[in-house]
């Protein structure tokens, strides 16, 4: 990615450090689907690919956290072309998990719809059909659009399908069977009634259809089409997962930072707490590309009235609050990060682990990690790095140029993974955000992980 025109100074920070949305800012995410996985946090997302024109996506980025603040970029972990032969153009994901197994539902552009098993979300993936799953030429699937497809999997153990795009008549469900992999026909059109009329379809649907429960209700979100409703997140509440339904309206309305242009989003409870993910232009705005096919992933509070009814979305740049500290004596991931500068995550053999690590983009290049909880003064840190020359990793409290708290030199490290360490300075027993801003011919430096020593 670019290298963000905004450098970040202490004095700068009274704003912007609080600021965590986008989650992810060395690449471009959208689509987000959020799931929880063994206490996590994760989000299926398409990959919007740097300077691009169009919808050109040809894999999906997937992120996890457990604090909300920091998350982990586990890479792209499918591929169009490779984990799957027959499709290259990968829309929006929809996730679902049965028994002990990740399912992946994807579109090829605006169809037809396919599935891919996984033991985790972060793969490898199978196809097990070698073709579609959902097409146009299945009974009741005749949607313009037979894409975006949401799963959800209700408390009885059954499964659906939503799906399809582009008129009040196009949205889609099936029933999944319970191999989660085939699907019961015809489809069934999504209706809900508006202003106490007759349902006839699903108002100013456009795509990005969803499903969620609360309190024992079923919601089928969806974006609207804008000429009625400016591409806004719609929502109608039932009493099953297929209907009747009725139109409530805008639970998140569109918003400047996205540019007006189209969202999509999903709705997830994690430790207790409702949370909406949605994509924003607010990244690519803020470099200066404006680029409305760059988009990024955002997350914000949901909350619901007494009577059910969702209170509409307002998006924010400060996201939820943390929800734990990290933790520095522990071994960390350098991608489980909150905001970086000019650097790229990619795949490399880590100690025989085909693993995600920070590549640095070269000198001045920088990651934020979000509130350490140092409960001792620590004595020194360490690094985990390979390197091709002489740099040096510098740790700041605070901010970009905040008082240091260690320069780690690096050196050659003949091809592999090695550690490198330095005595820790100007750390209290205290919470802090630490910046580790890279020095020197950083270029290449490719960074594993990272620990603090008591
Ligand atoms: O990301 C490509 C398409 O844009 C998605 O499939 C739609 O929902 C919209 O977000």
């Amino acid at each position: 990615m670019k290298k963000v025109a905004v450098a970040v100074s202490a004095a700068m920070l009274a704003g912007a450090s609080l600021a965590v949305n986008p989650i992810l800012t060395h690449k471009y995410s959208a689509d987000p689907n959020a799931f929880v996985w063994k206490d996590r946090l994760y989000v299926m997302c398409s990959h919007d690919l740097d300077g691009q024109k169009g919808f050109d996506m040809k894999d999906y980025v997937l992120l996890s956290t457990d604090d909300l603040v920091n998350w982990t970029d586990h890479g792209d972990v499918f591929v169009g072309g490779k984990d799957v032969k027959w499709c290259w153009n990968l829309y929006a994901p929809g996730v679902a998990q049965r028994n002990g197994k990740i399912y992946l539902y994807y579109p090829n552009s605006g169809g037809p719809i396919g599935v891919a098993v996984a033991d985790r979300p972060e793969g490898p993936y199978t196809d097990p059909l070698g073709k579609h799953l959902i097409g146009r030429e299945m009974p009741g699937c005749d949607s313009a659009w037979v894409f975006d497809p949401a799963a959800f999997v209700d408390d009885d153990g059954k499964g659906y399908l939503y799906f399809g795009g582009n008129g009040d008549t196009m949205a889609r469900a099936v029933k999944l069977n319970d191999d989660m992999v085939s699907a019961q026909f015809p489809g069934i059109m999504m209706k809900a009634s508006k202003d106490g009329k007759e349902a006839t379809g699903m108002p100013s649907f456009f795509e990005a259809s969803f499903m969620h429960k609360h309190n024992g209700k079923y919601y089928f979100s969806y974006s609207a089409n804008f000429p009625d409703r400016g591409a806004s997140i719609d929502y109608a509440i039932g009493d099953s997962p297929l209907g009747p339904f009725e139109w409530k309206g805008a639970m998140l309305p569109n918003f400047n930072d996205n540019s007006w242009n189209n969202n999509h989003h999903s709705v997830v409870v994690f430790r207790g707490k409702n949370y909406i993910l949605y994509h924003s232009r607010l990244l690519t705005n803020r470099q200066g590309h404006g680029n409305v096919y760059e988009r990024s992933v955002c997350i914000d509070e949901l909350k619901y009235n007494d009577d059910g009814t969702i209170v509409q979305v307002v998006p924010t740049h400060e996201g939820p609050k943390q929800l734990k500290p990290l933790n520095p004596y522990k071994a960390n991931l350098s991608v489980t990060i909150c905001q970086d500068e000019n650097v790229k995550v990619t795949m490399a053999d880590v100690k025989g682990k085909n693993r995600s690590v920070v590549t640095v983009g070269g000198e001045g290049a920088w990651i934020r990690y979000a509130g350490f909880a140092f409960d001792k003064v620590p004595a020194s840190v360490e690094v985990f790095c390979r390197a091709k020359g002489e740099a040096t990793v510098e740790i700041c409290k605070g901010a970009v140029d905040g008082p240091v708290v260690a320069a780690i030199p690096l050196k050659d490290t003949n091809g592999a993974f090695a550690k490198a360490a330095a005595k820790a300075t100007n750390i209290l027993k205290e919470t802090c955000d630490l910046y580790f801003v890279f020095k020197g011919a950083a270029e290449g430096v490719e960074f594993a992980a990272y620990q603090f020593r008591k």
